[in-house]
């Protein structure tokens, strides 16, 4: 039910909403309709999670394009794709934070807003950290996060397997065990260990959520008694930076996570990159007829 007002006279749009009216009114309000956007969304971007480096970005996308009337509601990572959903299946306006990789692409057919003030800054990469002396203290596992890296691909089948209904840890078994090649170079030369002791720190987002599960099982694999511990972001990097976690697949940089990076500089060690073309910003389902951040203005 895609309604342009562009292509359909007035006359049309009048008949069609006769035809329409058991839909609801709300199924009138796709970014098409006479509303602006804004007024479509109660002047809503539906955000995740407080500490989260996306929505700092989404604050300072408010002052940089001037939307003062606009608000981001916090929630979770999950709570997004479940508004996403709900509004997608009825054709309404919806504006999230979002990701990639992520899911949600798949499911839905959605497009990121262009962003020409480059609030989300530009291609983000995700990096390895873990704490000042894990090379010391545990020189096997630092080897292991050292080279650990992969592809969107890879992480998206682990995302859409459990999106489809697999747990968590089916899922990156499966994968882990379907890529045995990738898994060797990350182990290449490493000794087993005897069950030490290791302890990631991660942030329930999908993404997160893959690949730390994938790392618990090579390093299981490798004789390491992990532990996951799901925290925010915030006291994620706090727990690196004291040493109360170990390591850390989730570091968005160099924008997302910039503000945590600069607070603890010097209290952690960046191992490296694990994916590479990542990216942040505001994304709206296709149906919306809205490009760019810009738009939110109107
Ligand atoms: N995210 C997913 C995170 C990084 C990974 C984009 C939600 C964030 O905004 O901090």
């Amino acid at each position: 039910m895609k309604l342009s007002k562009k292509v359909l006279g007035l006359g049309a749009v009048a008949l069609l909403s006769v035809g329409l009216a058991a839909c609801g009114s709300e199924g009138k309000e796709n970014g098409s309709s006479t509303k602006s956007v804004g007024k479509s969304v109660d002047y809503k971007i539906t955000g995740i999670d407080p500490g989260a480096g996306i929505m700092e970005a989404t604050d300072r996308a408010i002052e940089d394009y001037d939307l003062s009337k606009w608000t981001v509601t916090t929630g979770s990572g999950s709570a997004m794709t479940a508004s996403l959903k709900k509004a997608y299946d009825k054709e309404q306006p919806i504006i999230v934070t979002g990701w990639t990789p992520h899911w949600k692409f798949a499911e839905f057919d959605l497009k990121y807003l262009e962003d020409p003030k480059g609030s989300y800054g530009g291609e983000e990469e995700i990096r390895t950290i873990a704490r000042e002396g894990l090379e010391k203290d545990l020189p096997e596992a630092h080897a292991i996060l050292s080279n650990f890296h992969w592809t969107e691909d890879d992480m998206g089948e682990i995302m859409i397997a459990i999106q489809e209904g697999a747990n968590e840890v089916d899922a990156s078994q499966d994968w882990v065990d379907a890529n045995e090649d990738k898994v060797a170079e990350w182990t290449d030369g490493v000794e087993k260990v005897d069950g030490d002791k290791i302890n990631l720190a991660y942030v329930a987002w999908d993404s997160e959520i893959a690949s730390h599960n994938v790392m618990k099982i090579v390093l299981e694999q490798m004789g390491y008694k992990v532990t996951l511990t799901q925290v925010e972001a915030g006291p994620l990097w706090t727990a690196i930076a004291d040493g109360s976690a170990d390591a850390s697949l989730a570091a968005w940089l160099p924008i997302t996570h910039k503000t945590y990076a600069d607070k603890f500089e010097g209290k952690f060690e960046e191992l490296g990159i694990n994916m590479k073309g990542v990216k942040v910003g505001l994304v709206v389902p296709q149906y919306m007829d809205i490009d760019s951040i810009e738009d939110l203005k109107e």
